[in-house]
């Protein structure tokens, strides 16, 4: 059996989550969706960051101490993904006794094998990203994301050497072309690590909210440093070395383009420098954005749009869940960035949902209903429709298997489209009953069957529902499914029900 460990960054909690954390979020579920279907053995690990002074900062903004205010908002991810039926298997927190445990452990391995020594740090700091500028790559001494000051920071920290792995990195992206996906990321990486690699700090005195650093007890782990190591604390290193063993070889992240310095280069070094191998893959994504800008929870900080009326919950209270999960992995492919609007949503949501799937499974019952008193027909064993269904199929699952849920699903609408052109074609609603009618149905309810299956990793919901209208026991995600030889399960003789509307049409405002 095959592994597949799965991870998203995990995630700030100085607010609720938002539509771009749910990005993510959903795409990592589909993607775990999917490998459950395929058959692999599947761990999929999310949760939130919760050290560094960000977090800090906010917590005394607010009156509570930093673990209060953690406590407070880390519930609010787990209840906007349990919304969005995030199918995780693991949610860790960065203040869990486990996480400690492991951050102790591998930071100081890395210390026992010379590759951490003490250093004075001077630069320039934003809050918000957690993170380092040179002044060159300031905007002028602003944040080039938050375009707020930064703030001049030195002290004496602890640092590791990233210098000294700047070869072995080098010699790892060229052996390893697929590492970094997609390919422009792997390149952006990989010229960083070109471009010269100076040593970083991995401590702070100035702050105490973190792990405290294990040999110099002034000293806690620079939050991001203590972060990375959350895809490891969640598979149990320095506790269970049998778990990691099993996983780790099969670890895949899932990161916004933002962050790929930190997964694509100190990570991996810091692996090495562990004696343990890099991740095995790193699936870059881009932004969705408003009006150009990304968004973010730092935008409500500035007024520029109210995230709260575009947070995760509420949408899908508009849309309901399945629709905009599906927007979420049908209209953004990973790699790119994509402008947000609700109008996008209501768009996809007429046209994909309503007009081509809802309308599609509501004929067909209809059809069934009028033509075969509500007993679908089995599917032909040479249908026309039969090539179409397998060649879709195959390239659905190829799709999802490199990390593009949007095309997979892109696929997934060429069966339908196949299907509903099937049915214009044969117009089994001018046929009498009989024999041709059955045929054309039972291709149809087969179609039917195969896309409920396609579209379970996206609209696990939706799908079931197909799944049950089709008369079929059990779960689309459960089905026996090989994407090589896909026609003809649908054994026909099930009743067929007709149902309300799938996706009743959003009225849109001109
Ligand atoms: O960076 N579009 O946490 P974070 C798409 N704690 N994705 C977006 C997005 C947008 N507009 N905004 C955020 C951190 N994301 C660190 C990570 S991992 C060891 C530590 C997604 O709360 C995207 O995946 O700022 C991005 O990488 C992640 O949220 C950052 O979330």
């Amino acid at each position: 059996m095959t592994r597949f460990y799965i991870t998203t960054p995990i995630y700030y909690v100085n607010d609720a989550p938002h539509v771009g954390s749910a990005y993510t979020t959903v795409n990592a579920d589909a993607l775990a969706r999917w490998h459950r279907l395929a058959g692999d053995e599947v761990k999929f690990l999310t949760g939130t960051d919760e050290h560094g002074q960000k977090m800090a900062d906010v917590a005394t903004k607010n009156g509570v101490s930093p673990q209060e205010w953690t406590d407070r908002t880390a519930p609010r991810f787990r209840e906007a993904w349990d919304v969005l039926e995030i199918s995780y298997d693991d949610f860790i927190r960065t203040t869990e006794p486990r996480h400690y445990e492991t951050v102790q452990k591998f930071l100081s391995t890395i210390y026992e094998n010379g590759f951490i020594y003490k250093d004075v740090y001077k630069g320039l700091y934003c809050v918000s990203c957690e993170d380092y500028y040179t002044l060159e790559a300031s905007d002028d001494g602003r944040c080039p994301i938050h375009h707020s000051v930064l703030t001049q920071m030195e002290e004496e920290n602890w640092f590791f050497q990233l210098s000294a792995f700047e070869d072995r990195l080098l010699e790892h992206y060229a052996s390893h072309p697929e590492f970094v996906t997609p390919e422009t990321k792997y390149n952006e990486a990989l010229s960083f690590i070109k471009g010269g690699l100076k040593d970083i700090s991995i401590t702070r005195t100035s702050i105490t909210w973190g792990v405290p650093v294990p040999w110099d007890e002034r000293h806690v782990f620079y939050v991001w440093y203590d972060a990375l190591i959350n895809y490891l604390s969640a598979i149990g290193y320095g506790r269970d070395d049998d778990e990691v063993t099993e996983w780790w070889p099969h670890s895949n992240h899932l990161i916004g383009k933002e962050i790929i310095r930190f997964h694509c280069v100190w990570w991996p070094a810091m692996c090495m420098a562990a004696g343990l191998d890099p991740v095995h893959h790193v699936q870059v994504h881009g932004w969705l954005l408003i009006g150009g800008e990304k968004l973010g929870k730092t935008m409500a900080a500035e007024g520029a749009v109210k995230l709260t009326d575009i947070a995760p919950i509420t949408l899908t209270e508009e849309f309901g869940v399945d629709p905009l999960r599906y927007y979420l992995l049908r209209e953004t492919a990973l790699g790119n960035d994509g402008e947000f609007s609700l109008e996008g949503i209501a768009a996809r949501y007429n046209t994909d949902l309503a007009n081509n799937l809802g309308n599609l499974v509501a004929r067909v019952a209809a059809v069934v209903a009028s033509k075969c008193d509500g007993v679908g027909p089995a599917p032909s064993a040479d249908s026309t429709l039969r090539e179409h269904a397998q060649n879709t199929t195959r390239a659905a699952a190829a799709s999802w298997e490199l990390f593009a849920p949007q095309r997979a699903l892109e696929s997934t609408w060429d069966l339908i489209g196949a299907t509903n052109a099937y049915l214009e074609t044969h117009a089994p609603w001018k046929m009498e009953p009989g024999q041709a009618t059955d045929v054309v149905l039972g291709d149809a309810l087969e179609a039917i069957r195969l896309v409920a299956i396609l579209i379970s990793p996206a609209m696990p919901g939706v799908a079931q529902e197909i799944w049950r209208r089709l008369g079929l026991s059990g779960s689309p995600s459960a089905a026996p499914f090989s994407a090589s030889s896909v026609w003809g399960l649908y054994p026909g003789g099930l009743p067929v029900e007709k149902g309300e509307p799938l996706f009743p049409r959003i009225a849109i405002d001109s």
